[in-house]
């Protein structure tokens, strides 16, 4: 090939530029480099053709020649330094470029609280306990000193499988099982799902999930409840939550209350969330009843406990500003993708 044109010297240029672009690891970029660029390149050997021009043809060809030769020195040696360091020693990758952007689901808003919850209680000491959700009605009733004609078995808030078995309706009978299983003391936790038959609304759902917590041993005073419920809002909350306890009724407890926290929100002076009570609602606890201790087969005269439950619905709820619960059970994406 003669290089004695200008359009030679672009054609050579098109044909450099094919094959640096088809260049895929050392081996061709080295070929390339021989071939364009070395002692003995094409490069240098058009310097040789040059004697058959005019002198001022050699002029414009030489320059020519020598930009074109730069321009390749410096497109190869950039590639061969952003290749660096990338393993393949391909000129044409560039490992800096961002990559693809891949999207990520997260966990359902109530999978969050209720983690939150159980690793609070958890590094408190507290083991963690399942059971099932079809329970019998002795373990979700009458053990919990809700013997047969009591109005909470109402078929109106009941799910019953048959006479004997219903959708557990709190998580207390898996309590019952701890407490026949193990011996005090006993510490746990049972996070769960668990069924109401009532009528769907944007202030309840026919299922919701619950956290409730069980501590027995010899000595444990109400006192012992007031401090572990202290300990767990300040957590879950902030390290200067205030809780207030009034005085309510569960079957399974006596004496029994209920606990408000300080909102969060207004930080007790009244908002919209609080209702402008400045305090929110967030769980029911007390002392375990003797007769639901005697059920799990525990001695009342040597061993007393404590017990707690609170909706992770309602918690998630008011954390979040939600006014509709329902919205936590229609998978609507818009919806979920806010946490
Ligand atoms: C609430 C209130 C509560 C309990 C749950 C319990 C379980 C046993 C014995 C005694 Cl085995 N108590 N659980 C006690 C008080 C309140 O839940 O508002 N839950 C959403």
């Amino acid at each position: 090939m003669q290089y004695n044109t200008l359009e030679s010297i672009d054609a050579l240029r098109a044909a450099a530029a094919a094959e640096f672009q088809a260049i895929v690891g050392d081996a061709d970029a080295e070929n390339f480099r021989v071939k364009y660029l070395g002692k003995k390149g094409v490069l240098r050997e058009i310097m040789k053709t040059l004697g058959n021009v005019s002198p001022e043809e050699r002029k414009t060809l030489g320059a020519a020649a020598n930009a074109l030769r730069e321009e390749i020195e410096s497109r190869f040696n950039d590639a061969r330094e952003q290749s660096k360091g990338d393993g393949g020693g391909d000129p044409g990758f560039d490992p800096a470029l961002p990559g693809f952007p891949f999207p990520s689901g997260s966990l359902h808003p109530l999978a969050q609280i209720r983690n939150h919850i159980v690793e609070i209680l958890a590094s408190m000491g507290f083991s963690i306990a399942y059971g099932p959700e079809v329970e019998s009605d002795y373990n979700n009733f009458e053990a919990l000193n809700m013997p047969p004609l009591h109005p909470a078995r109402d078929m109106q808030d009941t799910f019953y499988i048959n006479e004997k078995a219903v959708l557990r309706t709190h998580t207390s009978p898996v309590q019952i099982r701890v407490m026949k299983e193990q011996k005090p003391p006993i510490r746990a936790i049972m996070p769960g799902r668990v069924y109401r038959n009532e009528e769907v609304s944007a202030r309840s759902y026919c299922m919701f999930y619950q956290v409730e917590g069980l501590f027995v041993d010899k000595n444990v005073s109400f006192a012992d409840l007031k401090g572990t419920l202290l300990a767990f809002s300040r957590r879950f909350f902030d390290e200067n939550t205030k809780i207030k306890i009034r005085p309510s009724f569960f079957p399974f407890t006596e004496p029994s209350v209920e606990v408000d926290v300080e909102c969060f929100l207004c930080k007790g002076k009244g908002c919209g969330i609080c209702k402008h009570s400045g305090w929110l609602e967030i769980l029911g606890a007390g002392m375990v009843h003797p007769s639901v201790l005697k059920s799990g087969g525990i001695d009342p005269e040597i061993y007393s406990g404590f017990a707690f439950g609170m909706g992770v619905e309602r918690i998630a709820l008011l954390k979040y500003g939600i006014d509709d619960i329902r919205l936590f059970y229609e998978n609507d994406v818009r919806f979920l993708k806010q946490f």
